[in-house]
């Protein structure tokens, strides 16, 4: 059992749950949890993020990108930092665990060395990203991507469904996004990116663990596919003569997911179909759908998209219809840090965790890191599998585990060299 065990009791699972009840209800719908980035509903959650941060000990500020950043400094000034991560957007009728707990989880653990009264040898900054799931705009990341200094100020132009930008959703949130170069790390002075997570898929259930090392995480690639053919009379053209945007989809999507059964390790995803102006009575004359393809092989990624797209070329030439494929997001695998790695197993086996090694087939914050900072990630089990579902749930011992187990890894002389 690990010498911190009995020292780190406020950093209890019942106290991280306790917290993710209680930013579970920030959503910007009545419903269900749903908070999306820059929204209302994140500003108070931001608010309260800041709060949790400065009562363990960190001063707190709101970087340009919408990020809320809580740093902890270290014994000495000018030191290097560890930063620990995740992001509190979620996705639509999202589950509660899904991003916050990582925030939550690097509160509690700077909250206990604070309690304690201890400085590492070198800073903590806890980071609660702004956008992670790209679901209000079509780019993503962007927040993360802010901190790690790959920030494409093009995504500032994207434009939500409501026609409103990037741009004006963060001068609305109370930021300036002229200046969101400065909210970059330097890698140079930047130890590792750590972040906890919910696995959001069985493995580790199935296996009976708590807490899991992560690999890799998977490679994906977004994109918008646009099928026009012509809109028409449903009660008076006939179906000869018809030239139907959605069929056509239909047998697109039908057609993407036969592929991606076909390739072991593909998965690929139509997650929103819409037809603008659709109607009961109207042969639809325009489709738009999303794609989503992932892999833990940028190769077998990039062939399967390629795959894809011909199917998509073949049956719209089939149904005299167009068909345009347009990439938004593109990220490959991103390799976890061996050393971090090598670290965190270690602070497993002084936890009684096995230090089982799993990829991570959904995407998150670390891939903006990718190739600039050392980065780890520990999964806690998710009951099913289930996420970005409001089932989603992990238990208050196993994220307790976590905690304990990321406290400890900071504790890890050699974890950072
Ligand atoms: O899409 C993902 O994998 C992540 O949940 N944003
Ligand atoms: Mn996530
Ligand atoms: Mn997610």
């Amino acid at each position: 059992m690990s010498a911190t065990l009995e020292r780190v009791s406020t950093m209890d699972g019942n106290a991280i749950a306790a917290r993710i009840d209680e930013l579970a209800q920030l959503s910007d719908d009545p419903g269900c949890l749903t908070r999306l980035t820059l929204s209302p509903s994140h500003k108070k959650a931001a608010a309260l993020i800041g709060e949790w941060m400065r009562t363990a000990g960190m001063h707190v500020r709101v970087d340009a990108a919408g990020n809320v950043v809580g740093r902890y400094e270290a014994e000495k000034p000018d030191a290097s930092k560890v930063i620990i991560a995740s992001h509190i957007d979620t996705v639509r009728n999202a589950g509660r665990f899904d991003g916050n707990l990582g925030v939550i989880t690097g509160i509690a653990v700077v909250g206990e060395l604070n309690r304690q009264g201890r400085r590492l040898p070198f800073a903590i900054e806890v980071v609660a990203f702004s956008d992670e799931e790209g679901v209000r705009f079509s780019s993503t990341l962007s927040g993360s991507r802010a901190v790690a200094g790959v920030f494409d100020a093009a995504c500032l132009d994207d434009r939500d469904s409501d026609g409103v930008s990037r741009r004006q959703a963060l001068l609305g949130f109370g930021t300036d996004p002229s200046k969101i170069a400065e909210a970059a790390c330097n890698p140079a002075n930047t130890l590792a990116y750590l972040e906890v997570h919910i696995e959001q898929g069985p493995v580790l259930e199935a296996r009976n663990l708590p807490l899991g090392i992560v690999t890799a995480i998977n490679g994906a690639t977004r994109g918008e596919v646009v099928v026009k053919g012509e809109a028409g009379h449903s009660g008076t053209l006939p179906m000869a003569m018809r030239r139907d945007a959605m069929t056509a989809a239909a047998e697109m999507i039908l057609a993407i997911e036969a592929h991606a059964r076909t390739g072991a390790d593909i998965v690929a995803t139509v997650g929103r179909v819409e037809i603008p102006n659709g109607a009961v009575n109207i042969v639809p004359g325009q489709v738009r759908f999303s794609l989503d393809v992932r892999s833990s092989s940028d190769d077998a990624r990039s062939r399967a998209v390629a795959d894809i797209q011909q199917e998509i070329a073949r049956i719209a030439a089939a149904r005299n219809v167009s068909a345009q494929f347009t990439a938004t997001y593109d990220m490959p695998v991103t390799t976890c840090d061996a050393n971090v790695i090598k670290a965190m197993s270690r602070a497993f086996v002084q936890n009684a965790c096995e230090p089982f090694m799993l990829g991570s087939g959904a995407g998150h914050d670390g891939m903006s890191f990718r190739g600039r900072i050392p980065v780890g990630m520990i999964f806690a089990r998710c009951r099913s599998g289930i996420s970005h579902n409001p089932a989603e749930f992990a238990s208050p011992a196993d994220m307790g585990a976590a905690a304990r187990v990321l406290f400890d890894l900071l504790l890890d002389t050699g974890a950072f060299a």
